[in-house]
């Protein structure tokens, strides 16, 4: 049994997070990981706001274990998201790709708990300041919008900058990556793309198909000039991105060659011309299996690499 303080925080039986992925963690996966012991995350990104408040509504019905909802704080249509989410009375919200600043007082009031991802020490420091629960400390191995830092080199030094719970995030698909997240003073993780390979995940089967027969070096991040990083499989249009990237494109023409690409890719299943976000972890994903059974075994690989370590001490320093 692996049990931190984020636990008690979330009420939740295991310090696993999934992390919100927009248009693939949708009510069917978010109850799926909530009912197993973790917290199940609904993606919003740029859903219309009536989407999401039916996604909310079916993942009430589907589980009576907290949940949450990921607000993508780059869709320009982000006040409707809040404004659906804070009506719902959604037990956690997280954030990504920017700062929840200016909201996190209306969150705090009815009692959800905020949870912003951070890619920085001084945006952690910042967001404790702003009274959040916890921080999200993510390293550009994940998929999707990323950061600079890798996971290994930010989660130890937020850990040190702040007094608040933090979870790693970026490169964990296993009990090995929980393990060493907490070896970094981590109180817990949030694990995306192993959990796109799973019975209940609704995203196009081709998305799923794409994901286990990738390997290691198969991601690449696009978007580098445009300010808004993404890591996604390499495919024809991380290709297309690449070549305008380096012929210098205008910022616009970036822009609209990614517009819609990620529903093209996680619902129509375009894995050429879509958007198929993923992390460098992609290699480890072999198997696409219910979610309960990759979260059993997550957990009992996490205790017995603990475990291991412990053993480890022992030979050093036989009692
Ligand atoms: O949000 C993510 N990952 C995402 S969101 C997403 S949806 C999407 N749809 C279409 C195009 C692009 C994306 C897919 N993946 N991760 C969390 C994350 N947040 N990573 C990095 C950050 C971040 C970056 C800067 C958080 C805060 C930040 O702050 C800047 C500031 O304001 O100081």
């Amino acid at each position: 049994m692996i049990r931190t303080k984020l636990c008690d925080l979330l009420g939740i039986d295991y310090p696993i997070i999934q992390g919100g992925m927009a248009w693939v963690s949708t009510a069917e996966l978010v109850a799926a990981v909530s009912n197993a012991g973790g917290l199940g995350i609904i993606g919003a990104g740029q859903m219309p706001a009536n989407t999401l408040r039916q996604e909310i509504r079916k993942a009430k019905k589907m589980t009576n274990k907290p949940f949450g909802v990921n607000l993508m704080l780059l869709t320009p249509h982000i006040n409707e998201l809040i404004e659906v989410t804070l009506e719902e009375r959604v037990p956690v919200i997280t954030t990504g790709a920017g700062n929840p600043g200016a909201f996190i007082g209306r969150f705090k009031e009815i009692g959800t708990k905020v949870i912003p991802v951070i890619p920085s020490v001084a945006l952690a420091q910042r967001m404790e300041k702003a009274g959040v629960d916890a921080v999200i400390a993510e390293g550009t191995e994940s998929g999707g919008h990323v950061g600079e830092l890798t996971t290994m080199a930010l989660v130890p030094q937020v850990v040190d900058a702040v007094n608040i719970p933090v979870i790693a995030a970026g490169g964990i698909a296993d009990g090995r990556g929980i393990a060493a997240a907490l070896s970094l003073g981590a109180n817990g993780v949030q694990i995306g793309t192993r959990f796109i390979c799973t019975t209940e995940c609704t995203v196009h089967e081709n998305w799923k198909q794409k994901l286990l027969t990738a390997k290691d070096r198969d991601t690449t991040v696009t978007g580098r000039t445009t300010g808004h990083p993404v890591r996604i499989l390499k495919n024809k249009l991380s290709r297309e991105f690449d070549r305008l990237e380096k012929e210098g494109a205008p910022v616009e023409d970036l822009e609209k060659l990614g517009t819609g690409k990620l529903h093209l890719a996680a619902v129509e299943g375009d894995m050429n011309y879509g958007s198929v976000m993923a992390g460098q972890i992609a290699g480890l994903v072999k198997d696409i299996k219910p979610v309960a059974e990759i979260i059993k075994e997550m957990v009992e690989e996490t205790e017995e690499v603990i475990g291991r370590l412990q053993e480890v001490v022992l030979q050093i320093n036989p009692v």
